[in-house]
Parts: C-alpha cells; sequence; structure tokens
C-alpha cells in the first residue's frame, strides 16, 4: 500500500506566490511588509524545498522496497556550495520563482545572496565528493552520502597588510533551511577503554573471543540534506552526522553535584564535530581528527546496516547490498569498524568477517605526495580504539604471512608493505589498510593511477594487479556550466538542444560552430559579459576594482608549494620587470587581469608568506603609472564555490602549473576547459587528458615531464644553477630579495627567496624559462580574437568527457557493479 504523500505545490506563478506566503507567515512567522532579507530568503528555500518533498519520499521509499545494491559514499568533506539555485534548477522552478517574487516586489537575485554557502570542505576532495552525489542523484543511481555535519566549515580568510589571517564559519547563524534533523535516529558512539579476552562456548566448542569495554561515548545525530536529481523525479539524501553528549554522559557527576562539571562534559562531546580542519595535505596526528573519522564513520555503518537494511538481513550477503566508497583514507577506521560489528557483534567467524568486508569496500587515494599519507601513531589509535587496534594487528598479520607466501622472506618488502610503521614511531598506515581491505583502489586521473602502481603502491600492485584501476575525476555540469554559466548555456542549447546537461559528450556537436564566425562573435559576447558580472561581484563583494574586457588570467586552487602559485608570481614579477625597465614596450603588451584566489592551511607558513608576496606585488603592480596600464592583479580574500561560479565562466586563461606528477587530478582545471578559458599547464594529473582531449593546438603545454623532474631529482637537482644562468629569472629574484615588494626591507621575503635558492622542491626555477615562453605564445595567440575564440570553442565542445556524470558511469562499472534504478 502507499503511503499518502501530501502533494507538491502547483506548479506555477499562483502556487509557488501561495506557498512561499505560507512559508513566511506560518514558518517564519512575519508578513512581507515587515519580513528581512533573511526571512524572505528562509522562506524562498523552503518553499522550493517542498517542490522537492514529494519526490525525495518517493526516492527514499523506492530504495526501501526494492533493495537494490546501492553505493554509500563516506567523505570527511562534502563542499556543497550554495543550495538555493541548484534546487531551483533541478525543480524546473527557476523562472515561476523569479516571476513570482517579483509579482511581490521581490528581487531572486538579491535573496540568492543572502545564502551562506557550507563550506564543509577544504578544496578538490571535498568539492568532488559534492560533485558526484549531484551525479548519482541525476543518474537515479541508489546512493547515499555520509559526512560530517561540522558547526564551522572552512574558515573565512581575511587579509591585514596582504597577510591571511582566519576567522570562524558560522554558517548556521542564519538558520538552515536545506537540512533536516532527525534526534529520532541518533546512535551511539563509543571510544576509549579496553577491551577482554573471553572464551565463548564449551569445550570442543570453545573459542576465545575479544570484546570491546568502551570508556565513554557520544551519540551521533542525522542530519539530511537533499540531492535533488536534474529534472528526474529523483531525489537522493546525504547524511550528515552531529555529535551530543549522550543523556547519561554526565549522570556520574550530576550525582556528586557537581552541576558545571557536567555541562562541561556535554560541551566536550559535541566538541567532536565543532570544525573542519584546515589542511588538505599534511595531516597532522591530533586526536580529535581520528575522534571525527570515527564518529561519522561508525555512526554510517550503523545507520546503512540498523535502518536502511531490512530487518533480519543476512549480513553475510552484505556485499551485494552496498559499496562503501572511501574518499581517500579519512574514513578507512571503517574497515576494522565493520569487522568489529560482524565478528563482535554478530558472532561471525574472522574468516567469514573479512570475506564480506573486504567485498564492501573501495579506496580512492587523492595524493602522491608522501606527506600527504595519514598515519596514526599506535599509541593514539590504541587509546581511542583499542579494540579497533587488535583488529588492525590482525589484519596485518594475516596480510603479511600472504605477502611472506608470494614474495618468500623478504623482510624489506614485509616492512614496506606492512599495515604498521615502525618508524620514527609505531604507526598505522591507513593508506596500506584501505588498499588491503578494498576489493578497488582507484587513482584519479590516467596519470595518477599510473604513479599509484608504478611508484606510491607499487609492492600493492605486484601483489594484485587488478585490484587497481583508474576513474578520471569530473565535476557537475549542472552547477559549473549550466548554473554558472547562462550565457553560455543558452548559447550552446540554441545551437544543439538541451540534451548536454544530461549528457555531456553531446558538446561534442559544437564542433563545427567553432568556424562558424557568428557563432563566435557571440560566443566572445558571453565571455566579456560574463567577465562584466566578474568586475561587479569583486567590486561588490571585496571592494576592488579591476579594468573589464583584459585577458582573464586566473590561478584558483589551494595555496600549496607544489601548485606554484610562486611561478605565477614570478611571471607578473618578471612582465612588471621588463616594462618598467623599458625592455618591453608597454603599447606592445596584451592588456592582463591576473586573478588569485587561494586558501593556506593556517599552520602552513611558507604557503602564508607565498600568499603575502602576492598581496605586495599586486599592491606595486597595481599603483604603478605604466605597469598597471598593461598588468592588474586582484586577489579577493576568501575564495570559495560561490566565487568560483562567477570567476570560472569569466576566463580566458586557466592556470594549472603544477610540477608534473604533484597533482593527483585537478578538477579546476576541468571547470575552466568546460568555460571556454585555454588551459596553460604542465603534463600533470588531468591536464594530460584534457590536452589529448581538446588537442595540442588549443592547450598550452609547458615544463618538465614527470620522468624528467623525477630524473634531475636523482640526480641532485640545483635550483640555483637555473639563476645563475637565466638572467631573467635572477632579475625577477633579485627584485624581491631586495625588497621591491617590502617597501625595501630585505628580510620580508628572504625565506621565499632562499627556500627558492636553495632546495625548491617543486622545481619552480627549472621550469621558469619554460612557463615564461608559453606565456609569450599565449600572448600571441591572444592578439587573433577569432583563433582564440576558435580554440576556446573547442576546449568546450571537446571536453564533455570531464562530466561527473561519466566518472559515476566508470565507478559503477569498474568498482561498484551497481546500476540505476529503473522506473
Ligand atoms: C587529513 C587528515 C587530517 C587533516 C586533514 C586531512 C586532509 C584533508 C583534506 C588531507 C587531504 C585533504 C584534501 C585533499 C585534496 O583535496 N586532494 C585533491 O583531490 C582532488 C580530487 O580528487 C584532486 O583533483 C587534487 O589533485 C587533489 O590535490
Amino acid at each position: 500500500t502507499d503511503t499518502p504523500l501530501i502533494s507538491s505545490p502547483e506548479h506555477s506563478v499562483e502556487g509557488f506566490v501561495r506557498e512561499f506566503l505560507r512559508e513566511l507567515n506560518f514558518t517564519q512567522g512575519t508578513v512581507l511588509e515587515r519580513a528581512s532579507t533573511n526571512d524572505t530568503y528562509l522562506a524562498l528555500a523552503r518553499t522550493v524545498r517542498h517542490y522537492l518533498m514529494a519526490r525525495w519520499m518517493e526516492t527514499t521509499t523506492a530504495h526501501y522496497r526494492r533493495q537494490p545494491k546501492a553505493v554509500a559514499y563516506l567523505s570527511a568533506e562534502f563542499l556543497l556550495g550554495r543550495q538555493l539555485d541548484n534546487a531551483l534548477l533541478a525543480a524546473d522552478l527557476e523562472e515561476i520563482a523569479a516571476e513570482a517574487l517579483a509579482s511581490l516586489g521581490l528581487d531572486l537575485d538579491v535573496l540568492r545572496q543572502a545564502e551562506v554557502e557550507p563550506g564543509l570542505g577544504n578544496g578538490g576532495l571535498g568539492r568532488l565528493a559534492a560533485c558526484f552525489i549531484d551525479s548519482l542523484a541525476t543518474m537515479s543511481v541508489p546512493a547515499i552520502g555520509y559526512g560530517i555535519r561540522y558547526e564551522y566549515g572552512i574558515f573565512r580568510q581575511t587579509f591585514v597588510d596582504g597577510r591571511q589571517f582566519e576567522e570562524p564559519d558560522h554558517w548556521l547563524d542564519n538558520g538552515s533551511p536545506w537540512e533536516f534533523a532527525h534526534p529520532e535516529h541518533e546512535v551511539t558512539v563509543s571510544f576509549g577503554g579496553h577491551t577482554e579476552k573471553y572464551t565463548e562456548g564449551e569445550g570442543e566448542d570453545a573459542v576465545e573471543r575479544s570484546r570491546w569495554v568502551p570508556g565513554w561515548q557520544v551519540l551521533g545525530v542525522p542530519y539530511n540534506y537533499m540531492v535533488p536529481g536534474y529534472r528526474n523525479g529523483r531525489v537522493n539524501t546525504l547524511r550528515l552526522w552531529s555529535a551530543r553528549a549522550t543523556h547519561a554522559f554526565d549522570l556520574k557527576i550530576f550525582n556528586y553535584g557537581d552541576y558545571a562539571e557536567a555541562v562541561r562534559a556535554q560541551t566536550f562531546a559535541e566538541n567532536i564535530t565543532k570544525v573542519l580542519y584546515p589542511e588538505d595535505s599534511t595531516p597532522q596526528g591530533k586526536e580529535l581528527r581520528l575522534q571525527q573519522q570515527y564518529f561519522f564513520v561508525a555512526c554510517s555503518l550503523r545507520d546503512f546496516i540498523d535502518q536502511l537494511l531490512p530487518e533480519g538481513f543476512d549480513l553475510h550477503r552484505l556485499h551485494e547490498r552496498i559499496c562503501f566508497q572511501l574518499n581517500d583514507t579519512h574514513p578507512v577506521i571503517a574497515v576494522p569498524e565493520l569487522m568489529r560489528i560482524l565478528v563482535d557483534d554478530h558472532g561471525f567467524a574472522w574468516d567469514e568477517a573479512w570475506e564480506v568486508t573486504r567485498r564492501c569496500f573501495a579506496y580512492t587515494c587523492h595524493t602522491l605526495l608522501p606527506e600527504a599519507l595519514e598515519v596514526w601513531p599506535v599509541e593514539l589509535l590504541g587509546r581511542l580504539l583499542p579494540r579497533h587496534l587488535e583488529i588492525i594487528y590482525r589484519i596485518n598479520d594475516e596480510f603479511l604471512d600472504e605477502v611472506r607466501e608470494t614474495f618468500g622472506d623478504d623482510e624489506l618488502l614485509v616492512r614496506r608493505m606492512s599495515i604498521i610503521a615502525e618508524h620514527p614511531f609505531r604507526a598505522v598506515r591507513m593508506a596500506h589498510l584501505a588498499t588491503v581491505a578494498a576489493t578497488k583502489v582507484n587513482g584519479v586521473a590516467e596519470l595518477h593511477s599510473q604513479l599509484l602502481r608504478d611508484k606510491v603502491l607499487a609492492d600493492f600492485a605486484n601483489l594484485w594487479p587488478d585490484k587497481f584501476t583508474n576513474v578520471t575525476n569530473g565535476v557537475t555540469p549542472r552547477r559549473f556550466v549550466r548554473l554558472a554559466n547562462p550565457g553560455l548555456s543558452a548559447l550552446v542549447t540554441e545551437a544543439i538542444g538541451d540534451g548536454w546537461v544530461t549528457d555531456l559528450d553531446r558538446l561534442r556537436e559544437l564542433e563545427p560552430f567553432a568556424d562558424d564566425p557568428e557563432f563566435r562573435r557571440r560566443f566572445r559576447e558571453v565571455k566579456s559579459a560574463n567577465k562584466q558580472r566578474l568586475v561587479e561581484l569583486l567590486e561588490r563583494r571585496d571592494g576592488i576594482t579591476v579594468p573589464t574586457d583584459t585577458m582573464l588570467d586566473v590561478m584558483v586552487k589551494r595555496l600549496h608549494e607544489y601548485k606554484r602559485q610562486t611561478l605565477k608570481i614570478l611571471h607578473v614579477i618578471s612582465l612588471y620587470d621588463r616594462i618598467v625597465s623599458g625592455e618591453l614596450d608597454v603599447d606592445q603588451v596584451v592588456p592582463r587581469t591576473i586573478v588569485f584566489g587561494a586558501k593556506a592551511a593556517p599552520g602552513y607558513v611558507m604557503a602564508k608568506e607565498i600568499i603575502a608576496l602576492i598581496n605586495h606585488v599586486g599592491t606595486v603592480v597595481n599603483a604603478h603609472p605604466v605597469a598597471s596600464r598593461v598588468l592588474h592583479v586582484a586577489f579577493p580574500a576568501n575564495y570559495d564555490v560561490t566565487v568560483a561560479e562567477t570567476l570560472v565562466p569569466a576566463a580566458d586563461l586557466s592556470e594549472q602549473i603544477s610540477l608534473a606528477g604533484k597533482e593527483a587530478s585537478g578538477t579546476g582545471n576541468m571547470k575552466f576547459a568546460l568555460n571556454g578559458a585555454l588551459t596553460i599547464g604542465t603534463d600533470d594529473g588531468a591536464n594530460v587528458e584534457i590536452r589529448q582531449l581538446v588537442g595540442d593546438d588549443h592547450f598550452f603545454l609547458f615544463g618538465l615531464t614527470e620522468p624528467e623532474a623525477a630524473a634531475i631529482a636523482e640526480t641532485g637537482y640545483r635550483p640555483s644553477a637555473y639563476y645563475e644562468e637565466n638572467p631573467t629569472l635572477r632579475r625577477a629574484l633579485d627584485l624581491v630579495a631586495k625588497g621591491e615588494f617590502s617597501g625595501g626591507d630585505r628580510s620580508v621575503f628572504e625565506p621565499v627567496v632562499s627556500n627558492l635558492l636553495g632546495e625548491d622542491r617543486f622545481m619552480v626555477l627549472a621550469d621558469f624559462q619554460s612557463y615564461l615562453d608559453a606565456q609569450d605564445r599565449v600572448e600571441a595567440y591572444y592578439r587573433d580574437p577569432e583563433a582564440w575564440s576558435r580554440s576556446a570553442v573547442l576546449n568546450v565542445a571537446r571536453s564533455g568527457f570531464f562530466s561527473s556524470d561519466r566518472s559515476m558511469r566508470d565507478y559503477l562499472d569498474r568498482i561498484w557493479h551497481a546500476e540505476p534504478l529503473g522506473d
């Protein structure tokens, strides 16, 4: 029998107005005349939500009834971005809402800006998770996202004297209309304590078992978020967990009458989901971070097993019903947790449990930097999760037996492969644990997956060659083309119809239009309008004035030495130097606006110095009477998904300049290509695939290849040699060293300069000349607007591969072996 459902509000302007006013009056408790912008925004959000509600309930019910094989995407980060526009788009309400609000004297654009984006991620990995759940919903795949509801997302960045400061991001302050709390579905999570051995059964049947006697517990409260598919009648769920104190948490203390201490203990529990760790590649072994990881994973497994499976389900068949995808190593503690559930709670024999567990997990690696590989000190893990440590030891023992069986007694190899590292301290290598447990291990671009097999995880690839695979990343075309770039979307749809929104390969049909001068003219018109939008945003948001109609050269991503923002700023410095010295005639230089956006991890000192350098160079360049005629540097603070949505569609040139072999994939690179920017980039990550697809003539390649860089590193890299031999480079670095950008103070940027001259781990100096040469090619090409816009259109037409829908198809075929749910 069907559960009765309230019918959706009428899909019309009148229906929308009625629902909106009802929300404003009944939920927000106010009237139109006196409603604040936030009141109106909240009422609007809830109105839109109501249109999706029936689909959500139907999707949930269908999953429940039909029990298909599902995917659970486990991720410590979901960098969602604003929700309103995406929900309006999915529900096909954009025009209706705009008209309805206008009829009440309200401006949809103003209300859009009232939304604070949930910044529950650091960068690429978190945004990828958000794109993936969008695609899964749009493709009708039974899927659920599991993560953490951080009370504070990624910090808000401000600049004081060009230096980064961090402020807390209290994104929940004004209310959060997109979430549904379900305290009645709270889950208890245990920590600490010790384990005990005991004997089960008697005589011949006696088995030695271990049980966990926890020291303390917290509650996990689920918050559900809608993940609407694009106009397909589906709405999937993202379930984020929030920590609460257990009701019994403080009972003992209460009994002693120390009320204040009891309340303090409460806060302690709730700290677990308080804040997102803002490191994005050098994990610090912080206890609270491990608590977060175990907390959300324990909640999620419990939720899936107890709530989403039918009662009495035989867990021996768990792998037939679910694949838990591990987004990097952050959720890997789920592996021993599932073992614990099966063995300790459900009485499975070890081997039986391992058989099931191995088939339930798949692992995605997102890095190549050795310092980014997560390890947890055994001391810490054993104190927080003693039973899990025992389980990890046993997994390791049996795994190392297998290694010895296969390769003989090669103790060096055994030590290299062990899940437990011995030096510099005893620690659990989470990537090894993940690799041992997973059915499949994937990298995030072809080159990255190759390097995983050949270098980072080579021993494991020898042992299990079939375990390793690639799934190249993708981005959702709904948010990053259809919504972010309405001008281009309309132009494309007029040319080839609107099927591309859910079948991005169809952008290929645009190829012939690249040769149509009228189409190119309109493409340039769209670009120019997008630049205008960006100029207005920077003015409004940051009070930054930038010129319109110059080449827009953009580098936006986390600040990290391997990404080489220093290479970009050295290019700017060199241009400035050559203009000021008269070597370059300003009238011969193509005017450029260079936009940076980047947050540095708060403890990453060098990254913060680089931010200061960029800002100081910007100040000097922008103030110079001659240089500023052709060069302008803008560095809006607090780059986020919302800014990206205006910035990416405006860009002419996309900077993807990491040292080859260091950027696992990149996803910004895909967003830019899809919006018709040309890439200047190294042979790294997904740049390789972008270049192969768009063609060498429409991509500015420069720099060392990965094997070349590896060979130089092998034989000993000497950055100072490049400085000595290249006068252009020398002059640029000398300018920084002698204080040109620090009011004559030579000490300010000394650490940056001496690092480049002394170590330069990421070979900025080695690639400098090659980069400048490529920038000269960019400049020459940009002088020919017809050629440039032809290439830009071809970038759009040939980048359909980078849809996250395609990534999801690859995961479904190669890893999950699950299918979309038919009607
Ligand atoms: C781990 C432990 C403790 C604290 C922080 C962390 C942590 C958090 C986030 C470690 C790494 C991250 C994020 C990594 C990341 O975003 N990697 C990027 O992933 C993208 C999606 O696959 C790739 O495109 C990028 O190349 C990769 O750098």
